[in-house]
């Protein structure tokens, strides 16, 4: 956060997150390709200074969620095939990873609006260790007004059942990166299904992003493809139970 000192805020985006525009940083972005080719090579490199050019000189014409989608989701997937051919080293992937998480936290904050839903909704990951797109997900919802509880990381489907059950849940998110954990949904959408609780459940996350039927296989009621997708399903959700 050190280098985003020289930061204002800008009310900015439907999403309404506020983004960090960043004023005074020496972005020196003419004749320089900064693409998120360089800033994926920045973050193999750990580079912090080109990584912090490329961020500020992005946000001097776009906002901060268009960062996420354009580069960091973008970056991370190519590092992450490039781990699968032996290209990188995991720790170049965690190292990476942990940089885009600052840079999430620095041009996500939340904003406290009226709160939209009666019955919260969770949000969750399974048996991952993979929790930045469950926390940019979190950030835009809850900037939307939406009220949300984060369940953390769950490997036990029942004790994902009795959670739901105490806290009146009626929506809820799970967030997968690793396909064995995908299929899990299978199990905790039969578990619903046999106890018959009326709980709608939300799947996103790359396994979805590679198999467009696989939501569909693990008796998920819907997917989307971004953060903001979320806001779309759950307000038609919330409209047609209204
Ligand atoms: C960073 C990373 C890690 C980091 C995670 C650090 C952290 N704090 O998150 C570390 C190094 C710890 C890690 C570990 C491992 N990883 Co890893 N990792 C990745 C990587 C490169 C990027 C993931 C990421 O953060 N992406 C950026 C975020 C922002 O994107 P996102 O999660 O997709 O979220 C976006 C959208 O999908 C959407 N979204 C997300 N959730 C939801 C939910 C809903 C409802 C909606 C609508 C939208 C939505 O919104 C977000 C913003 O747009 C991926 C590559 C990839 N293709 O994704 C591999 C990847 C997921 N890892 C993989 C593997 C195999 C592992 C390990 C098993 C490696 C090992 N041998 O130890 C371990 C597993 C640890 C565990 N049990 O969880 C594989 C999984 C393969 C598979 N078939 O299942 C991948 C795909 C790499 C690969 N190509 O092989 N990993």
């Amino acid at each position: 956060m050190g280098k985003y000192n020289n930061k204002e805020y800008n009310n900015c985006n439907d999403l309404n997150i506020i983004v960090l525009v960043f004023k005074g940083v020496n972005v020196k972005g003419e004749g320089k390709i900064m693409n998120w080719e360089a800033f994926e090579e920045a973050l193999l490199n750990y580079n912090k200074l080109e990584v912090n050019k490329i961020v500020g000189h992005f946000l001097k014409e776009k906002n901060g969620m268009d960062f996420i989608d354009e580069y960091i989701v973008k970056s991370l997937t190519s590092i992450g095939d490039k781990w699968e051919k032996g290209e990188v080293a995991l720790s170049q992937v965690y190292m990476s990873s942990r940089l885009c998480e600052e840079i999430v936290n620095s041009i996500l904050i939340e904003k406290k609006l009226p709160i939209k839903n009666t019955c919260p909704i969770a949000i969750m990951s399974l048996e991952s260790y993979h929790t930045l797109g469950k926390k940019i997900v979190s950030a835009v919802l809850r900037s939307s007004g939406f009220n949300l509880i984060d369940y953390g990381s769950i490997n036990d489907p029942e004790e994902i059942i009795n959670k739901v059950t105490k806290d009146g849940i009626k929506i809820i998110i799970i967030s997968v990166l690793m396909y064995p954990s995908a299929l899990k949904i299978k199990k905790i959408s039969q578990m619903f299904h046999e106890k018959k609780a009326k709980v709608k459940i939300l799947v996103g996350g790359a396994p979805f992003l590679m198999d467009n039927m696989l939501w569909k296989q693990v008796g998920a009621d819907e997917m989307g493809r971004s953060a903001a997708d979320n806001i779309v399903i759950i307000d038609r959700w919330l409209k047609e139970e209204a």
